[in-house]
């Protein structure tokens, strides 16, 4: 028996895996007891990842769509039509008319966001999009825009952590375990801010707020820290701009005022501020998305980036420190054209130096339907499931009717890749190799790479996305632009302007550290955080963050109010799946079979539900059945359904037109539903 040991490519926690091969199939996997992250822990999907890679759902080789139903084809086959396909819609519309996506797998999987990206290039559409336009890129931007860098959360050195819209034992498991330990060690205060009283809430100070409201919250603290001249003096007065500006702007944002809008005391945001401003070192671990996919998801974020500079949170221990980056080889080749939302959302798409690649995704199914601004004929997913994942399914479903060629790659049949003209079978990352790690610092503060190994040969026809990518390539007349022949090849060449070689990495099977941490950047930069935001005032923004009701929801329609008298909240992670995976793993079904809808007892008794029963959720766009479940820990009048969820796919309840008017972002939370009563 070998055993190999990797990195998990499952979500972007990466923890360390020891792979157990035995004659070329994997036979048990366990966490890697020399990873400083999970140190021998795995999650529940880390534990299936056996069941997992051999499920029957596997695509086992290219198919095509003929009369409804798929066929088996063969690579060479599947190539040749798909290229042609290509050239021909881009000589009646334009290169544009290709629209690539990759999903969550997308952003975590360097190379499948690299090579999709080298290969929009050389066909040449600006229409490449990612989660990026739904997940993460707002928090970034809102920290890049105040800080002129990005500081990643370093909560392991902090004496104070507010988990803010973060649930990690459910969607960063190893962080979650990292904080129990710090609790037991008795050296942790932890403040939770959740509508959801989550497990971690028992363990310290615990605030529920009306969701939507934390930026309500964060301005009330703002308000506390000044005028109990708790304010970390020397950063503020050497290292800011824009203070006066935020201390007239926060003047009336009393704690009362904030209760007034969150419905949390006002005595409470007091003491939370002030155990925030004198702990010796604080840190706002907030959730991914969860707070940015609301309509004032931007400012919310940066009201948190001012509470953290405030008090003098940056670039120390346990605070937001500056994480090294590695520089990857850069595969993407010039592109004439903006991408969509360049024009509208223009914080999101000209803030920076140069705009970022992808597009706004709440524009694409919108264009794909419309064929305005131009057609989007041709769509290739990869690493992504949108039918299920992309808010509003319905506008997605009509959009597709639209396309004249739809690809989907993917080591599993979806429920996108069933409605797709050619599926094409990718291998998972244990049959690949990868970057792992974190060379860009995303969720991690440790300036730490890993190498991805290839563990099993491909199953049955699969191939790594790399390959797939190269061979369209070559057969569209791009072949210049592929040179590397395998998997290993392409790794190394993206390591190549790293400084860490793919040899350095094979020698180090649980990773290295690239470079090292450095405190007190700020001391060095000449750029000054920016408390307010001159930058974001030119590109038509508010320069400082206010309170804005959550568009389309109970509390800002007061018509929709008496149809629809709840608040919606999807997408809080489960820790048995990542996003709309691995439900083919009965290991893990059995522990959650379907999705649930949260509600608290007291909206369980006001449409006569008990838990356990099905119910009907609506919206204006539409409605689904969910079962209920009645939990004292949900906050009254608020609805929370999980994504992924084939039976109870709570994105058709959402409109991908009410999004953040700053990101672009659509709301996946606070909008206004009602419970439907089953006979
Ligand atoms: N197991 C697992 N892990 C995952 C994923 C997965 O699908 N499964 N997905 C990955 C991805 S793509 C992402 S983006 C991240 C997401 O990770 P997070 O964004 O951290 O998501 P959660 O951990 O579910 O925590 C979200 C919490 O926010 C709360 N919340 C909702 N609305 C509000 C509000 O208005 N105010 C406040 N204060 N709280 C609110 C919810 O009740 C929930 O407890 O997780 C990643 N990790
Ligand atoms: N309502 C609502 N919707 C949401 C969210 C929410 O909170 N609420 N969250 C949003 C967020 S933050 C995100 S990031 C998105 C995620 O949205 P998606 O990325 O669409 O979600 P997944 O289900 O993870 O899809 C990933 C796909 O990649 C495939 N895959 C796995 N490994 C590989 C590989 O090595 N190669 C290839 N080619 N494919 C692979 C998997 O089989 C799976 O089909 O969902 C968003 N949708
Ligand atoms: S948390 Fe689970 S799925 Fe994510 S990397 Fe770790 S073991 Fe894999
Ligand atoms: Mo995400």
């Amino acid at each position: 028996m070998e055993i190999i040991k990797t990195d998990c490519g499952l979500c972007i926690n990466c923890c360390g895996v020891d792979a157990y091969v035995k004659d070329g199939k994997l036979v048990k996997v366990e966490g890697s007891p020399d990873h400083w992250l999970n140190e021998g822990e795995l999650c529940p999907k880390g534990e299936h990842l056996v069941e997992w890679v051999y499920a029957p759902t596997r695509l086992k080789y290219p198919m095509k769509k003929v009369d409804g139903k798929f066929e088996r084809i063969s690579w060479d086959q599947a190539y040749k039509e798909i290229g042609e396909k290509l050239h021909q819609l881009k000589e009646k519309y334009g290169a544009r008319t290709l629209a690539t996506y990759t999903g969550s797998v997308g952003v975590e999987h360097f190379e499948m966001a690299a090579f999709n990206q080298r290969f929009r290039g050389a066909f040449g559409t600006p229409s490449f999009f990612n989660p990026e336009g739904l997940c993460f890129r707002t928090r970034i931007l809102a920290r890049q825009i105040t800080f002129g860098r990005y500081p990643v959360e370093e909560p392991f050195n902090a004496d104070c952590i507010i988990l803010w819209g973060h649930n990690p034992e459910e969607s960063y498991y190893p962080q979650g375990l990292k904080i129990r330990k710090m609790l037991e060690e008795g050296n942790l205060t932890l403040i939770t801010i959740d509508p959801k009283r989550i497990p971690l809430a028992k363990e310290g100070i615990f605030l529920q707020p009306r969701p939507g409201t934390d930026c309500a919250i964060a301005l009330a603290m703002m308000n506390t820290i000044i005028e109990e001249d708790l304010w970390d003096k020397e950063f503020v007065e050497e290292y800011t701009t824009g203070f006066d500006k935020l201390v007239e702007h926060v003047k009336d944002c009393t704690p009362e005022w904030a209760e007034s809008i969150s419905g949390v005391g006002a005595s409470e945001i007091r003491r939370i501020a002030r155990i925030f401003a004198s702990s010796e070192s604080s840190c706002i671990l907030e959730g991914v998305g969860h707070l940015n996919q609301m309509t004032n998801g931007l400012q919310t974020e940066r009201a948190f980036c001012i509470l953290m500079a405030i008090t003098g949170n940056i670039d120390r221990p346990g605070g937001w420190v500056t994480c090294p980056q590695v520089r990857l080889a850069d595969l993407r080749l010039p592109i004439e054209e903006n991408s969509l939302g360049y024009e509208e959302y223009p914080v999101f798409h000209q803030f920076g130096r140069r705009p970022p690649p992808y597009g706004s995704l709440s524009m694409m199914t919108e264009t794909m339907k419309t064929e305005k601004p131009f057609p989007i004929k041709a769509f290739i997913s990869s690493g992504s499931n949108p039918v299920l994942t992309l808010p509003d399914t319905n506008l997605f479903l009509e959009a597709i009717d639209n396309l004249e060629l739809f690809v989907c790659i993917d080591p599993y049949m979806t429920e996108t890749g069933q409605l797709a003209d050619y599926v094409l079978p990718a291998c998972t990352f244990l049959e690949e190799y990868g970057i792992g790690g974190f060379p860009y610092g995303i969720s991690y503060c440790e300036p730490y790479i890993m190498l991805r190994k290839k563990v099993i040969e491909p199953l049955f026809e699969s191939k790594p996305i790399m390959r797939i990518w190269s061979e369209l390539a070559h057969e569209m007349g791009y072949g210049e632009y592929f040179p590397w022949e395998t998997d290993e090849e392409a790794v190394e060449h993206l390591l190549s302007t790293s400084g860490v070689t793919f040899q350095e990495l094979l020698d180090n099977p649980v990773g290295v550290y690239f470079a090292e941490k450095e405190y007190e950047v700020y001391k060095k930069v000449k750029r000054k955080t920016e408390l307010f935001s001159p930058r974001m005032e030119e590109l038509g923004a508010a320069g400082l963050p206010s309170h804005v009701e959550p568009i389309a929801s109970p509390s800002s329609d007061p018509e929709l109010a008496k149809k629809y008298p709840e608040i919606l909240l999807t997408g809080a992670r489960q820790v048995e799946y990542i996003d709309a995976q691995q439900r083919e793993v009965a290991g893990l079904r059995v522990r959650v079979p379907e999705a649930l809808a949260e509600i608290s007892p007291v909206t369980a008794k006001k449409y006569d539900v008990i838990d356990g029963e099905m119910i009907g959720v609506g919206t204006p766009r539409g409605t689904i059945k969910v079962r209920a479940k009645v939990t004292e820990d949900m906050k009254e009048g608020v609805v929370s359904i999980p994504h992924g969820w084939a039976d109870s796919n709570v994105n058709i309840l959402l409109d991908a037109s009410v999004r953040d008017p700053v990101s672009g972002y659509v709301a996946l939370r606070g909008n206004a539903c009602r419970i439907i009563k089953l006979d």
